[in-house]
């Protein structure tokens, strides 16, 4: 039975292999409805991002109001914001929704190509932060979070619950670019820790895959699976994605579900 409608609202990336593209991949492949609000456009292949325009808020706020009137999300996800302005507008905006939030904070391109400037960050913390659900960061952008530096799994555990103190409800650090031979991703939720550890698969550089494990959780919070066990299935659902990834381009490598 198909259940449940989630709502992303994410970066375009054309070559399908992150962001709002992927999203809506996953979504249909767990069987959700799927919906998604373009953020910024990027110019950009398997070989990195070479430009970036952000969606002037005008048109966003008039595409979300014309959704939100008309159909209503089970759960949604945010990806990578481009501007101060969409950060105002989009917290003010999902404040009066209840379903569940969950915040990719993709600052940059996992090529290095900056989506939203530095001085942002402190405006997406107090804005954003205390609306989401979850909150998927990778190690880098928990860093940036937190103001923790986190070389192993005691400082991974600190820079978990200093980004729950700054208001998130959950926070999932993706793990994988800790260790060489595994990769372990730690939840901390209800004030405990649990960790998910993979073997690592491939020393190669597959593209989208956090886009693609928050896409998932989302879609599992959307049919209404408690976050435990959608954190599970994502995690699994991510490691066979890489494990099928294809090498379609001259770069990273690119994941089709
Ligand atoms: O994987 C992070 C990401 C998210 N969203 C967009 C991207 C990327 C990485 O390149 O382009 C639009």
């Amino acid at each position: 039975m198909k259940t449940g409608v989630a709502l992303s609202i994410a970066g375009s990336d054309p070559s399908g292999g992150a962001g709002l593209q992927v999203d809506l991949k996953v979504f249909q492949h767990f069987s959700v409805y799927g919906m998604g609000l373009i953020s910024l456009h990027t110019v950009q292949n398997s070989q990195g991002v070479f430009a970036v325009e952000n969606v002037g808020t005008e048109l966003l706020e008039r595409q979300l109001n014309a959704l939100l009137e008309d159909i209503l999300p089970t759960a949604i996800k945010l990806g990578a914001l481009g501007s101060l302005s969409q950060i105002e507008l989009l917290s003010a905006q999902l404040k009066k929704i209840k379903a569940p939030l969950v915040i990719d904070p993709v600052f940059s391109s996992s090529s290095g190509h900056a989506f939203l400037d530095q001085n942002c960050v402190h405006v997406f913390i107090k804005n954003l932060l205390p609306l989401c659900y979850l909150i998927t960061p990778n190690i880098p952008e928990a860093e940036k979070l937190s103001g923790v530096k986190i070389i192993d799994l005691s400082s991974l555990k600190q820079a978990a619950k200093k980004i729950a103190l700054l208001g998130a409800r959950n926070v999932l650090i993706k793990g994988g670019h800790l260790e060489s031979n595994s990769c372990t991703d730690l939840l901390f939720s209800n004030d405990e820790y649990h960790l998910f550890k993979k073997e690592r698969i491939t020393n190669k550089e597959v593209h989208g895959t956090g886009c693609a494990l928050s896409a998932a959780i989302t879609a599992e919070l959307a049919k209404g699976t408690p976050l435990n066990n959608a954190v599970e299935l994502a995690v699994n659902f991510v490691g066979k994605s890489i494990q099928n990834s294809r090498e379609l381009g001259k770069g990273s490598r690119l994941m089709q579900f």
